[in-house]
């Protein structure tokens, strides 16, 4: 399965950094490709895995997933 979160607040490629490492850190999360520039993320998971769990792990990261 496959989501497409919109994340917010980034700047520059350290934040990318972070939040993949933070939807990297979700169970069941098989990867995340964030980009600055399109202010999103690209996240290949189970299907157990809600958007709403992915957006609570971006927010804890800092950042805002609107
Ligand atoms: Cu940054």
């Amino acid at each position: 399965m496959k989501t497409i979160l919109n994340v917010e607040g980034m700047s520059c490629e350290h934040c990318v950094k972070h939040v993949t490492e933070a939807l990297k850190g979700v169970a069941g999360v098989k990867s995340a490709k964030v980009s600055l520039k399109k202010k999103n993320a690209e996240v290949k998971h189970d299907d157990g895995v809600s958007p709403d769990t992915l957006k609570a792990a971006v927010i804890e990261a800092g950042y805002s997933a609107p």
